[in-house]
């Protein structure tokens, strides 16, 4: 098992599921949700909502699997990561089960290779490096009772979380 570190756009990236950060509507936005929708085409969005008529809405720390449509991928797994309250509505919590309900979903659709971008980070504005150990912190304790995953890759957009990403996958 090895964790990749990428600077780069998620929708290039070729694995069997790709994770978006969307929100709790999963009808698309802004930012990697976006660019997902935009890159991926309409058969995503028409899965979500399928998914929506079924359950409501996406819950925050929650997430849900659709088709990948046009992507280089087998799958999208939509998750809902919070929003930055200042650190008093657990947030830290909810980012977590956000990487991990990802994580178990790829396992029960045997994904082997999974791409995340640095969820909460853009226009949630949860603070990038408290949102990088969680992230990285939440895949190591997950890889330790999952042995199917073969490959974990953080996609990171700006330069900026990548120098984070770096230096704490340095210190591990
Ligand atoms: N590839 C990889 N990462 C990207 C890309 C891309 N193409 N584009 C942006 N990022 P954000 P959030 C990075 O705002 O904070 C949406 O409108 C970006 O630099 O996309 O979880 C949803 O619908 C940042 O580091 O997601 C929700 O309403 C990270 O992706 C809301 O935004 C997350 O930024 C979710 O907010």
């Amino acid at each position: 098992m090895v964790i990749n570190l990428i600077l780069g756009d998620i929708t290039k990236t070729k694995a069997d599921a790709i994770v978006n950060a969307a929100n709790t509507t999963l009808l698309g936005g802004g930012g990697v949700d976006g660019a997902i929708h935009r890159a991926g085409g309409i058969t995503i969005v028409e899965e979500c909502k399928k998914i929506i008529k079924k359950q409501g809405s996406c819950g925050v720390g929650e997430s849900v699997i659709t088709t990948a449509g046009n992507l280089p991928a087998k799958f999208v797994i939509h998750t809902v990561g919070p929003i930055w309250y200042g650190g008093t509505n657990n947030e830290d919590l909810l980012l977590t089960n956000a990487y991990k309900n990802c994580l178990q979903l790829a396992v029960e659709n045997e994904v082997k290779k999974i791409a995340f971008p640095n969820i909460s980070t853009g226009v949630y504005n949860f603070p990038k490096e408290r949102a990088a150990k969680i992230a990285i912190n939440s895949v190591l304790d997950f890889l330790n009772t999952s042995s199917i995953l073969e490959e974990i890759i953080f996609v990171c957009f700006d330069k900026e979380n990548y120098v984070i990403y770096e230096n704490i996958l340095n210190t591990k």
